[in-house]
C-alpha cells in the first residue's frame, strides 16, 4: 500500500522504536492549516509496525498557535461542522492510534495547539510554556475535540473561565491545573519527552495498547461495566507470552525492582 506523502510542514524521524514528529512551520508559529491537520492524521494512520512510541514537538519558539486563522473563511454551518469533524478524525488518530504519544511543549500551546496536546497521552512542558484558549475572544468555539479532552485534564470550570476571560496559564499554573504531567527547564522538553518515549517503547505492546484504548473507555463506563471491561483486558494482557516472560524474569531476579525516587 502506498504511503501518503509527508506534509511539507511536518518532519518525521524514526529513531529505533520512537517516531519523532515535528510541526515545522515556525514562521506561522506552527499554526495548523487544514493540510497540516490532515498530514498529522496521515502520519498516525501509517506509522510503521516497528514504531512503539511517538513524540510530537514544534519548531521555533512555540509549540503551536492553534487553528490557522488565515483559513477561516466564510463557512456555512454545515461546512463548519465538517471542518470540526475533520479535526476530530485527525486528533482521534493521535489519541487512539497504534502507540502512546508524548507531547514536548514549549512557548504557546494555544487553541487548537492545546487541543492537539490534549490528544497526546503524556505532556512534558518546559518553563516557557503557556496555555490559552483564545477561541472565546475570536468569536468562535473549540472544534478540535477540546470540549471533550480539556475538561478531562483541568476540569470544566477552569476551561470555562479560560474561554470566558481569556485567562492564560503559565507553566507553573499549568502544571498545578493538570495540563502537563511533567515540568522541565526551558529548552529540555524534547529531550525529556524522547527519554520517556524510549521508556514507554520498552513496555509490552499489549499493555501500551490497553492503556491508550481500554483505559479511557473504562473511565467512561458505569462502574459495573468498567470493572468487567477491566477484567477482560487484564485477562487478555496477562495471557500474552510476553507477559509470561516478563513475570518469569522478575521471579528469577532478572528484572528491575521498583525503586524509591
Ligand atoms: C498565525 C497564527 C494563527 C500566528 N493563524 N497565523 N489561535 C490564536 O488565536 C493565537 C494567535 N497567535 C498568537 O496569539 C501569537 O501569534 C503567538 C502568541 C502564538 C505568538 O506570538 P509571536 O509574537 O511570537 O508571533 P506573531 O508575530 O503573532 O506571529 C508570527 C506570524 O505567525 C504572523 O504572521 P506574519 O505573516 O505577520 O509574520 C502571525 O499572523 C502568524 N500567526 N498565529 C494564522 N493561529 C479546531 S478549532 C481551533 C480553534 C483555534 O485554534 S482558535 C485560536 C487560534
Amino acid at each position: 500500500m502506498t504511503q501518503p506523502a509527508l506534509h511539507p510542514d511536518l518532519q518525521l524521524e524514526l529513531r529505533g522504536p520512537v517516531a519523532l514528529l515535528r510541526l515545522n512551520r515556525p514562521t506561522k508559529r506552527n499554526a495548523l492549516s487544514d493540510g497540516l491537520v490532515m498530514g498529522i492524521r496521515d502520519v498516525f494512520q501509517n506509522l510503521p509496525d516497528t514504531v512503539r512510541a511517538a513524540v510530537i514537538d514544534g519548531a521555533g519558539d512555540h509549540f503551536c498557535a492553534g487553528l490557522d486563522l488565515s483559513e477561516l473563511k466564510e463557512r456555512d454551518a454545515g461546512q463548519g461542522v465538517r471542518h470540526s469533524r475533520m479535526w476530530h478524525v485527525a486528533l482521534d488518530a493521535v489519541q487512539f492510534g497504534p502507540v502512546p504519544v508524548v507531547a514536548a511543549l514549549h512557548g504557546a500551546v494555544v487553541g487548537g495547539g492545546l487541543e492537539l496536546a490534549s490528544a497526546c497521552h503524556v505532556r512534558v512542558a518546559d518553563d516557557s510554556t503557556f496555555y490559552a484558549l483564545p477561541e472565546g475572544s475570536r468569536g468562535i468555539f473549540v472544534g478540535g475535540g477540546g470540549a471533550v479532552r480539556i475538561p478531562r485534564l483541568i476540569g470544566a470550570a477552569r476551561m470555562t473561565d479560560m474561554m470566558l476571560t481569556g485567562r492564560v496559564y503559565n507553566a507553573d499554573e499549568g502544571e498545578r491545573a493538570g495540563f502537563a504531567q511533567y515540568r522541565v527547564p526551558a529548552g529540555t522538553a524534547l529531550e525529556e519527552a524522547r527519554a520517556l518515549a524510549e521508556r514507554i517503547a520498552e513496555n509490552a505492546p499489549l499493555t501500551n495498547y490497553a492503556l491508550i484504548h481500554a483505559l479511557p473507555r473504562i473511565a467512561e463506563q458505569p462502574t459495573d461495566q468498567g470493572l468487567f471491561t477491566e477484567a477482560l483486558m487484564a485477562g487478555v494482557a496477562q495471557a500474552a507470552p510476553e507477559a509470561k516472560d516478563r513475570l518469569r524474569a522478575f521471579l528469577e531476579g532478572r528484572a528491575e525492582k521498583v525503586k524509591r525516587n
